[in-house]
């Protein structure tokens, strides 16, 4: 069981006692432009901002932070200096825009907000009552970093309480109003002693990189959180595509990679020329990882593709398996420190094998900010999380489809997941998800929307006749679509429910 003294600062934890015990001269930060920022330099930048936060700005342990720019080291810095100050980070994507950002500050209550001068424009227009709005990475006189010049370098973090609020972390669900769900001092510091200290174990040589923005908790863990715990470094790039991760990974010795299926699809599609043997970990999350993409990887570069699942209410992954403990094709079985059963409706547990309702409890739990939901999300102490899976005879999880998901064909239940599987074997098909669509007959059918390999030729039937040799006919897609590309969220999560309502993206 995890133990955290009541006083707890996770800001001061990941930084200062980090730099007291590895060195303040080892690399914490790194860009895509070669630049490097020491956990001396780090800690010297987030201390002069502390100041100015609980100085000049006003900032007050409890008030609410907004944070939002592009993957930075000055985006993390400003987070691990709202975090030193006592004060809530309220995580923004750069991407939202001025009416999705009026929302956050509203269920937030946010008073301050540091942008990055690029994406300031939206915010501006957001039109938020009371917001002080400071920017940085620009060259105005007002600039947080020309501010924060003339201030003291060293900063005594406040002495929050361990379950004081340190993070309000935003998930819009599949629709909807978005929930804000709230993590304490010793929650951030959980993740990192759960997930990354059994699964990943990284060590202070690691370099890690990854796609996930730190806006969105995947990535807050994975690219400030694990580093800065384990000593390690991280490589923060602006943009963090398959096309600069290729050669970032070779050119940066990028050891822990953090990022989601498309991305690994993506990453085998253009690898020819790129060196990958730096590569140590590569952790997939963020949706389900297909066993069809979890094998060519493997093929391609020796590794085990660590899968994952986690939640925005959880903070992180909390079922996964580490090294010749993975099997491809389930995530996993709990993380140390997590608990995980399969339920039905009433929240009892259904037999091994069965489908139900993934439910998880753990040194992390889901509190949403003023939102009625929490009752459905939270269930008898146990968090529920809007998955089915199966728990197998062995104890391993495997993942079925979102409850929501599961199709009902002529009475037939069809995952869409197993039937995406099956067509992402095909050598043809790049991407592809597989919902349902109402039918008069049927009650619903499943329809396979696809996005084929360049130069490959679009045949339906060629790939319904190659799924009926790899699955239950009745599991065969009754229509195939063929799209450029799928729809997805902007941490990349497929909208499958912009495909079940329109019948397209
Ligand atoms: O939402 C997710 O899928 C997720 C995965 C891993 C870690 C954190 C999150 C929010």
């Amino acid at each position: 069981e995890l133990r955290y003294p009541d006083r707890l600062n996770c800001g001061a934890e990941l930084l200062d006692r980090t730099a007291e015990r590895f060195g303040g001269e080892r690399p914490a930060f790194r860009t895509g432009d070669g630049e490097v920022w020491t956990y001396g330099e780090l800690r010297r930048r987030v201390d002069r901002i502390a100041h100015l936060l609980s100085g000049e700005l006003g900032v007050r342990p409890g008030n609410r932070v907004l944070l939002r720019g592009p993957t930075t080291p000055w985006l993390a810095a400003c987070w691990l200096a709202v975090m030193k100050a006592g004060a809530v980070a309220v995580t923004v994507l750069a991407q939202q825009r001025a009416h999705e950002l009026a929302t956050v500050c509203e269920i937030a209550r946010v008073t301050h907000a540091l942008c990055d001068t690029r994406t300031v424009d939206d915010l501006v227009k957001a039109e938020v009552p009371g917001l002080r709005v400071t920017t940085f990475g620009g060259d105005s006189p007002d600039d947080l970093l020309r501010r924060g010049g003339e201030l003291p370098q060293t900063y005594e973090a406040v002495e929050t309480a361990a379950d004081d609020v340190a993070l309000i972390a935003f998930t819009s669900g599949t629709t909807g109003r978005p929930k804000g769900c709230m993590h304490f001092h010793r929650d951030v510091l959980a993740i990192a002693d759960t997930f990354a200290r059994h699964v990943l174990r990284p060590t202070p040589d690691d370099v890690f990189a990854g796609s996930p923005p730190l806006g969105f908790t995947f990535g807050l863990g994975g690219l400030v959180v694990f580093p800065l715990r384990a000593g390690a470094s991280a490589l923060l790039l602006e943009q963090a595509g398959p096309r600069q991760l290729l050669p970032a990974i070779a050119e940066h010795r990028v050891s822990v990679l953090f990022t989601a299926p498309t991305a690994y699809r993506a990453l085998l599609e253009g690898r020819d020329g790129h060196d990958l043997s730096s590569l140590r970990r590569c952790v997939s999350a963020g949706e389900n990882l297909p066993a069809a993409t979890w094998r060519a990887w493997h093929e391609a570069t020796g590794i085990r593709i660590i899968n994952g699942i986690g939640a925005t209410e959880l903070l992180h992954i909390f079922i996964s398996a580490a090294d010749d403990a993975i099997r491809p094709g389930t995530t996993g079985v709990p993380v140390p420190g997590w608990h995980a059963r399969v339920v039905d409706d009433s929240g009892s547990e259904v037999p091994d094998g069965e489908p139900g309702l993934l439910a998880v409890r753990g040194p992390v739990g889901c509190r949403y900010l003023a939102d009625e939901r929490q009752t459905a999300y939270v269930r008898g102490g146990w968090n529920v999380t809007g998955d089915t899976y199966v728990r197998e005879p062995d104890g391993y999880f495997r993942y079925v489809a979102r409850a929501d998901d599961m199709i009902i064909s002529a009475g037939y239940n069809i995952a869409g997941p197993e039937v995406e599987d099956a067509l992402l074997r095909h050598p043809d098909v790049a991407e592809t998800a597989v919902v349902g669509q109402p039918d008069d007959e049927r009650g619903q059918i499943a329809v396979a929307y696809v996005v084929l390999r360049d130069g490959a030729r679009r045949d339906p039937d060629a790939l319904r006749a190659f799924v009926k040799a790899e699955l239950v006919p009745y599991k065969c897609p009754r229509e195939i679509v063929f799209l450029d590309a799928l729809p997805r969220t902007a941490t990349g999560k497929l909208q499958r429910f912009r495909l079940r309502a329109t019948g397209g993206p």
